[in-house]
């Protein structure tokens, strides 16, 4: 898998004088089912988090307030997302080199995930990362 598979999804948005409504349906709106949400939230200015990958882990990652960045990285190419949309969900696929920074005041990052938390399932090391996309052929 690569770099290029990592796309914006548009997700439904119902707008409402009261307020906006998205939402999401595993295998309909995204290419996964879904087995686990977790959020980042409080993120100190200037904090990072990431630095890693999964080998098997598919995600959907929201801006569903505020604002941070994502750099992408399959160990051949790299790209940037800002991500500042509650409407937009980036989909990352496995095997994928991920950081995270420049959070706003008040951001939320939500993450639906394919799977259960399982760390046999992360990279935390970016040699090993690289190691092992080589070995799977790229
Ligand atoms: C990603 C970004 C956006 C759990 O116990 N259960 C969980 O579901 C998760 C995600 C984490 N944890 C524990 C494992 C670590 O002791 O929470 C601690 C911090 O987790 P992690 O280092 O994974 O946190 P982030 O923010 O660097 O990364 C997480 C996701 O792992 C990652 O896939 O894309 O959020």
């Amino acid at each position: 898998m690569n770099i290029t598979q990592c796309r914006i999804i548009e997700l439904p948005k119902i707008g409402d004088p009261r307020g906006n409504l998205t939402f999401i349906e595993g295998g309909r709106h995204i290419p996964f089912d879904i087995r686990r949400v977790y959020y980042l939230y409080d993120v100190p200015g200037g904090a990072e988090r990431g630095g890693h990958a999964h080998k098997g882990l598919h995600q959907l990652i929201i801006a569903v307030a505020g604002s941070f960045d994502i750099h992408l990285d399959d160990g051949c190419g790299r790209k940037t997302i800002h991500m500042n949309r509650s409407y937009n969900g980036l989909y990352v696929c496995p095997m994928i080199w991920r950081e995270m920074d420049n959070f706003s005041s008040g951001a939320v990052c939500m993450v639906l995930a394919s799977e259960y938390y399982d760390e046999t399932d992360y990279l935390r090391d970016y040699e090993d990362f690289i190691r092992t996309t080589k070995e799977a052929g790229r």
